[in-house]
């Protein structure tokens, strides 16, 4: 497997890619003989012809930018449809039900926003709200998502490899983890005012990362998907997506991300520590203790009844680049 990188481009908050667009740019390397959504293109004959199609000089210009990766096997599983990826959602602030978040879409204040990048590093430093649109050159990431729930979706992600943010703070020698922290703002996140409506778990949501983990070039910082800023539900504006771990170490609306020197506390392993662990890397092998994670349904795949089960790959299919991290570990102790 590889990075799915299919375009990147210098997408500013009034240039997102509007939806069709997106679509229409799929359908037009799918007509030239590539393989549809999310399929590589390889070869620069090939990426020229393609880019060709584009209209607009300037997304030419990024869209060659975009192609600088290695394909060497096609990404042949289905998107799950936009409406689906921001409709059935975990974001505990806003409900436990899937289909809360939705309900807040557009009612977090994202802009202003601060994020802080700080702790054991020479150049602790700050994004605004801007920034995490323009500050770094943004990626399109198609990638699985597996939810320990047993779940599963496709997501056309759009973000910064959290390795370019980590570089930037320059972390020192001591800096062993990286800490993330969400939005703590009760006024907006219902879940957070009340123990019964956030599900009874701790607030801030906290999550953690070994420092290789962080750097891997998998690990992504999306503020987009299907080629537009995020919503509310997913994350707004800027969460975390590691595609070999379970959902929930991919934590949302970020405000903190902290270099630290031991593994952090992070918030489903407070909660229930022989359910949920730090490393959470997604293993058909290893069961929930309450249900199996052999299988996986796959949603939105087709129609209304075709929810598809599908076997669970070893670190979500993306062993190839992650193993190496883990090779001396008992994955089953380390869960
Ligand atoms: N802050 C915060 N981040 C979170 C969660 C949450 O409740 N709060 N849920 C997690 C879980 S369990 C999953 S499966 C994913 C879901 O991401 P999605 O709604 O964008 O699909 O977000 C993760 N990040
Ligand atoms: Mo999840």
């Amino acid at each position: 497997m590889l990075i799915k990188k299919t375009s990147t481009s210098d997408i500013s908050e009034n240039e997102v890619t509007p939806e069709n667009i997106y679509k229409d740019r799929r359908k037009i390397i799918k007509s030239l003989g590539f393989l549809g959504a999310g399929a590589l293109l390889s070869g620069q004959s090939q990426q020229a012809h393609a880019i060709s199609w584009f209209k607009d000089k300037d997304e030419e210009k990024s869209a060659l930018k975009a192609l600088k990766y290695q394909a060497d096997e096609p990404f042949t599983e289905a998107l799950t449809p936009e409406a689906k990826i921001t409709s059935h959602n975990n974001f505990y602030e806003f409900g436990t039900r899937k289909t809360d978040p939705k309900q807040y879409e557009g009612m977090l204040t994202v802009n202003p926003w601060q994020l802080n990048v700080d702790g054991l590093c020479a150049n602790p430093f700050k994004l605004n709200y801007e920034d995490l649109f323009s500050k770094y050159p943004l990626q399109e990431r198609i990638y699985r998502m597996r939810c320990v729930e047993a779940w599963s979706m496709v997501i056309p992600w759009v973000g910064i490899p959290l390795a370019d943010v980590i570089k930037q703070a320059q972390p020192n020698g001591q800096a062993k983890f990286v800490a993330f922290e969400t939005l703590y703002r009760p006024e907006e996140m219902p879940g957070q005012k009340s123990r019964f409506a956030g599900g009874g778990i701790q607030y801030p949501y906290v999550e953690g990362l070994r420092i290789d983990e962080a750097m891997n070039p998998l690990t992504l910082l999306a503020v987009g998907l299907y080629g537009k800023e995020l919503p509310t539900q997913n994350g707004a504006p800027i969460r975390l997506v590691v595609p070999w771990k379970y959902g929930f170490k991919s934590i949302k609306s970020i405000t903190r991300i902290k270099l630290v020197n031991q593994k952090p506390p992070t918030t489903w392993n407070l909660s229930a520590p022989q359910e949920y662990g730090f490393y959470a890397n997604v293993n058909p092998k290893v069961d929930h203790p309450r249900w199996s994670q052999a299988q996986e349904r796959r949603l939105g795949s087709g129609g209304l009844f075709s929810q598809n089960y599908i076997p669970t790959l070893p670190f979500n299919g993306y062993g190839e680049q992650v193993a190496h991290m883990y090779k001396d570990m008992d994955l089953a102790k380390f869960y």
